[in-house]
């Protein structure tokens, strides 16, 4: 159907990712994505959200862990933990070696879209993974415990704290990625993969117009809560505690003005009537690589269904 654009956050939505680029060319999707989770942690330069994204797309995924990367040895932040550093964000030796080498890239004047265009070709990787800005924007969560740096309340913390909203450090002064822009210019429709509506595409949605200018274009966003749960991650925990209902309707209500359609789990078939968009019921929980390429084909001629409308 053209040339799709599809914003992505961390683990769930690279799973749809995937999808999309088994059956889409490079010059038929760009991935947009989030950069809110970034941190400088140990002189280094994380991009937890294009790690996801790149270590799926060249299927080098930890599928033990959940996050990082596959074959992982932990040798660097073990000797680091009995040396007493902070060993609380776990860096695998391999993964270590990415985030040092897009630190020395960017060190030496690259920008983050370099440098992410750097490490993903060298892994095989034809798509453009487009971080969402160049700029640095970070995400804080305001909760019980005061405002944490988006790191410390998800990994430090475990999600323990209860938050009450989010800002994003920077967002104000931060331009979307010119690749971003450019693709807007000749763009045929918008996936939002289901990542976290708050921590993971809002950052991209309150960027630099960013949010508007999608408005023009037809958008779906495929639900990350299936059931009342959240497939990975703390979505459901957050709706609660911003006393949002943990839904899939929920999860529309928050998009409302910006999609034109939804995608809701097979479980969640029942709700499809009450929703304010066209809606559509699938199975998107993703276990195997075709489970990923069968949803990424519901999206995209679902897309093009409600683009021909
Ligand atoms: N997630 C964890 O739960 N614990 C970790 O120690 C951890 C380390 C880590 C290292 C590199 C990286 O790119 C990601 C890492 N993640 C870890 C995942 C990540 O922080 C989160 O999944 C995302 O920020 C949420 O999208």
């Amino acid at each position: 159907m053209g040339r799709i654009l599809a914003l992505t956050g961390g683990v769930g939505g690279a799973k749809l990712a995937l999808g999309l680029s088994q059956i889409l060319a490079p010059d038929e999707l760009l991935f947009a994505v989030n950069t809110g989770d970034d941190f400088e942690h140990l002189g280094l330069h994380i991009s937890p959200d294009l790690d996801s994204l790149t270590y799926a797309l060249s299927q080098q995924n930890n599928t033990e862990t959940g996050w990082g990367r596959a074959g992982e040895s932990w040798n660097f932040i073990e000797t680091l933990g009995a040396l007493g550093g902070e060993a609380w964000f776990r860096l695998g030796d391999k993964d270590l070696a990415l985030h040092t080498a897009r630190t020395q890239m960017l060190r030496s004047g690259a920008t983050l879209s370099q440098a992410s265009a750097a490490i993903t070709q060298s892994m095989g990787i034809e798509h453009t993974v487009a971080p969402m800005s160049d700029s640095p924007v970070r995400t804080i969560v305001h909760s019980d415990q005061g405002d944490l740096a988006f790191q410390h309340y998800f990994v430090r913390e475990g999600c323990g704290p209860k938050v009450s909203g989010f800002s994003f450090d920077g967002i104000a002064n931060a331009e979307l990625n010119p690749l971003i822009r450019e693709w807007l210019a000749d763009c045929d429709g918008v996936i939002i993969c289901p990542s976290n509506p708050f921590v993971s595409v809002d950052p991209m949605l309150h960027l630099d117009g960013f949010g508007e200018a999608l408005k023009s274009l037809p958008v779906i966003a495929v639900s990350p809560i299936v059931g009342g749960i959240a497939i990975k991650g703390p979505a459901a925990k957050m709706m609660h505690e911003l006393n949002m209902p943990a839904t899939a309707l929920a999860v529309a209500d928050h998009y409302q003005g910006l999609i034109d359609g939804f995608v809701v789990d097979q479980t969640d078939a029942a709700l499809v009537e009450q929703f304010n968009v066209p809606t559509i019921s699938t199975p998107s929980v993703m276990v195997t690589l075709q489970d990923r390429i069968d949803l990424a084909r519901t999206c995209v001629s679902f897309l093009a269904s409600l683009s021909s409308n």
